[in-house]
């Protein structure tokens, strides 16, 4: 194995030589934990930590490791590291949660993002665009894996294709099916050596079985959908970047529900067209949909005219989008009054339940 294969290129040397850091070696982030790393050179992989001066210095998220980062490194023994700083990006894929400043580096340095769609209930065109403008942003090439087509017969396939093309003309879609296998040459097929693949989509659309696939082994650990939302339950615990036989080199991602549902009112609002034609005709302009007098939605739920659980799907969504959009001083206050609350709550308790 040389550098190249785990993704290194003469971008990055370039980086590396001029950089005050050039004497030391560089390793690539592989995997995040919650206060460590893992990274990863020819001949060996080492857990490593930031140093407190990388951290004071940091001035956001942006500016710690991510998964797909080169990183220059100094081994403290055989199995432990100290990152000292990371290699200019070459791309950078991010959730933005609205135009105010918290963003969440997903990863850095991929030439592909496979946005994941299962053909099913979780297909959603406006979710593939809100993908594609993450990728678009940080200068990174999409692409589109429909899932799970043995779900579907040809027709409904061929129709869901082509709405797709229809709609985003010049993104490859490679449809495949993990049961039957089908499709999954043309996947494989698609995947450079010494390219870097980001898998992204809601959980349960399988793309950790699909990376087992193209691993040729279960090497992570897939979740049944549940019967009851349709939804996959979070299995994959961390990011994490994997190594194909053919050279490839492909991340997982965990937990993605946020990525394309909360990052904005507007999207939510795309997603619910039709909760959104009858809002308008509330009472109250700002009508919250959950209590007023007057509300057309709620009374279109009562009338089975309007799903009940598309009415709390979009409740939820919505609370979700709003505390994302909050600002980080905002979200502290709200967590604050949240545990001013429950300290009142223990004390109250305390008090009407004395123990003797
Ligand atoms: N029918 C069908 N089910 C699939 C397919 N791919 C994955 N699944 C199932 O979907 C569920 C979620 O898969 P998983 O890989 O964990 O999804 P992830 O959350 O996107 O990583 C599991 O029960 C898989 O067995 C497929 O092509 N067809
Ligand atoms: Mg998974
Ligand atoms: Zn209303």
């Amino acid at each position: 194995m040389k550098l190249k294969d785990l993704g290194y290129s003469p971008f990055f040397e370039n980086s590396r030589r001029t950089s005050c850091l050039g004497g030391l070696s560089v390793a690539r982030v592989i995997a995040e934990h919650k206060e460590a790393y893992r990274v990863k050179n020819v001949t060996d992989e080492y857990l490593a930590k930031i140093t407190g001066k990388q951290m004071f210095n940091a001035s956001s998220r942006e500016d710690y490791p991510a998964v797909g980062d080169w990183v220059s490194i100094s081994e403290l023994d055989p199995e432990r590291a100290v990152i000292r700083g990371v290699l200019p990006r070459k791309t950078i894929l991010k959730k933005k949660y609205s135009d105010k400043n918290a963003t969440q580096v997903i990863a850095a340095n991929i030439d592909v993002a496979f946005a994941v769609e299962s053909v099913g209930r979780d297909y959603n065109l406006n979710r593939l665009e809100r993908y594609f403008a993450i990728a678009k942003d940080g200068n990174i090439k999409p692409a589109i894996v429909l899932n799970k087509i043995d779900l579907a017969p040809q027709a409904e396939l061929d129709s869901k294709i082509s709405q797709i093309n229809n709609r985003f003309k010049d993104i490859d879609v490679i449809p495949t099916s993990t049961v039957t296998d089908k499709g999954l040459d043309e996947l494989a097929a698609y995947i450079k050596k010494g390219k870097t693949y980001c898998f992204l989509g809601s959980s349960g659309v399988g793309k950790s079985s699909l990376i087992n696939k193209l691993l040729g082994e279960d090497a992570i650990k897939t979740s049944a959908v549940s019967e009851h939302t349709g939804r996959g339950k979070h299995t994959t615990s961390g990011r994490q970047m994997y190594f194909l036989k053919d050279g490839g080199i492909v991340i997982d991602n965990p937990g993605m529900r946020e990525i394309g549902m909360a990052d904005s009112s507007a999207g939510v609002k795309n997603v619910f067209d039709e909760i959104s034609a009858l809002a308008g005709k509330c009472k109250f302009s700002d009508c919250t949909h959950t209590h007023e007098p007057g509300c057309v939605v709620l009374d279109a739920v009562k009338h089975e005219k309007l799903d009940k659980d598309k009415h709390s799907n979009y409740l939820k969504l919505k609370k979700e989008a709003e505390y994302y959009q909050m600002t980080d001083l905002e979200k502290r206050r709200k967590d604050r009054k949240f545990g001013q609350f429950v300290r009142k709550l223990s004390r109250a308790k305390a008090r009407d339940f004395p123990i003797r």
